[in-house]
C-alpha cells in the first residue's frame, strides 16, 4: 500500500484481507511490458509478506486482461539479448508466491496475457474473456509456460491446434467447460471483479498456513509425477496435526460452531 506504480494500480481492500492488483494499461490492451511486469511481482511478492493479506485479485481493464508481451519492447531483440538478460525469467518467480492467486480475466487473454492467467491459482472468466496463444503468427513461441500448462488444461489436442495455428482463440463458455477457467461470471467487468473478490474474502477465511499447506500440494500436481506428489501431499497433511488451527476446526465442527481460526 502507498507505493506508487505507473502501470498498474495495486490496492489492499476488505480491510486488508484482498490485495488487488489491476493492470492498467489500457491503450496498450494492457501489453506486458518488462516495466509492468516488475510491478506486478513487486506487488504480488509485498502482498504475499504482508500478514493481513490472505488473497490477491489479478485483473485487467475494459476489453483486454493482457494482449500479450509488449511486442513493440520485444520485436528487435536478438537471442543474445534475451539469453544475456534472461528475459521472461523473473516471471516464473510468480509461481513462488504462496498466497492464492485469483485471476479475474475480463476480455483478452492472448500469449503472456493467457500464460499470466495460467500461472494464477484461480481463473475466472467474463462473458467477454477470450483466451489464445497467438505466437507462432509472430514467429516465436509461447516463453511463459504456455506450452507446458495449456495441455495440462486442456488436452494436448486443442492446446496443439491452439498454439500451432496461433488462431483458433477460446472463449469464455470453452474454457469453462475446457477448465481452462473454474467459471464463467455473467454480467459486467465490476460484477467479475465482485465475485473474484468474494472468493478471496472466502479464502481469507480460513486459516493462512493451511491454505499455503493446500496451494503448495495442488501445485505439486503440475510439476511432479503423481507418486512424488502424493507423498507431497501426504506430508504436508501430516504437518497440518502440528497447526493449532486444525485442532480448532474439527473442536468447532463437532461443537457445532464456526471454527475461529488463529491465523487467519
Ligand atoms: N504488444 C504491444 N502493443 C499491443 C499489443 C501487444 N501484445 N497488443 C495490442 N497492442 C497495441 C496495438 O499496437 C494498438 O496500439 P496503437 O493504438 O498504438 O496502434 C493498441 O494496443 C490497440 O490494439 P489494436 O488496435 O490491435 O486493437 P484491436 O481491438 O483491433 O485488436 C487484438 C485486439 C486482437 C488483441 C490485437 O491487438 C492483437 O492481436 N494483439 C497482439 C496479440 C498477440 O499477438 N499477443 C502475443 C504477444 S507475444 C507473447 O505474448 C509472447 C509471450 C512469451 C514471451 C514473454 C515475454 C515477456
Amino acid at each position: 500500500k502507498g507505493k506508487e506504480y505507473t502501470c498498474i494500480q495495486a490496492e489492499l481492500l476488505e480491510g486488508g484481507a484482498i490485495g488487488l492488483i489491476t493492470l492498467d494499461r489500457p491503450k496498450a490492451l494492457n501489453a506486458l511490458s518488462e516495466a509492468l511486469m516488475k510491478e506486478v511481482l513487486d506487488a504480488l511478492q509485498t502482498y504475499d509478506a504482508d500478514p493481513q493479506v490472505g488473497a490477491i485479485v489479478i485483473t485487467g481493464k475494459d476489453k483486454a486482461f493482457a494482449a500479450g508481451a509488449d511486442i513493440k519492447e520485444m520485436k528487435d531483440k536478438r537471442f543474445v539479448d534475451a539469453y544475456a538478460s534472461r528475459f521472461v525469467f523473473h516471471w516464473n518467480s510468480i509461481s513462488a508466491i504462496r498466497k492464492p492467486i485469483i485471476a479475474a480475466v475480463n476480455g483478452y487473454a492472448l500469449g503472456g496475457g493467457c500464460e499470466l492467467a495460467m500461472l494464477c491459482d484461480i481463473v475466472l472468466a467474463g462473458e467477454k474473456a477470450m483466451f489464445g496463444q497467438p505466437e507462432l503468427n509472430l514467429g516465436t513461441i509461447p516463453g511463459i509456460g504456455g506450452t507446458q500448462r495449456l495441455i495440462r488444461e486442456v488436452g494436448k489436442s486443442r492446446a496443439m491446434e491452439m498454439i500451432l495455428t496461433g488462431k483458433h482463440f477460446m472463449d469464455a463458455e470453452e474454457a469453462a467447460q475446457k477448465g481452462l477457467v473454474s467459471r464463467v461470471v455473467p454480467g459486467s467487468n465490476d460484477a467479475l471483479l465482485a465475485e473474484a473478490i468474494s472468493v478471496g474474502k472466502q479464502i481469507a477465511q480460513q486459516s493462512k498456513p493451511v491454505v499455503a499447506l493446500a496451494k503448495e500440494c495442488v501445485n505439486a500436481a503440475y510439476e511432479i509425477g503423481l507418486q512424488e506428489g502424493i507423498k507431497k501431499e501426504q506430508s504436508l497433511f501430516y504437518a497440518t496435526f502440528a497447526l493449532e488451527d486444525q485442532k480448532e476446526g474439527m473442536q468447532a465442527f463437532i461443537e457445532k460452531r464456526k471454527p475461529d481460526f488463529k491465523h487467519k
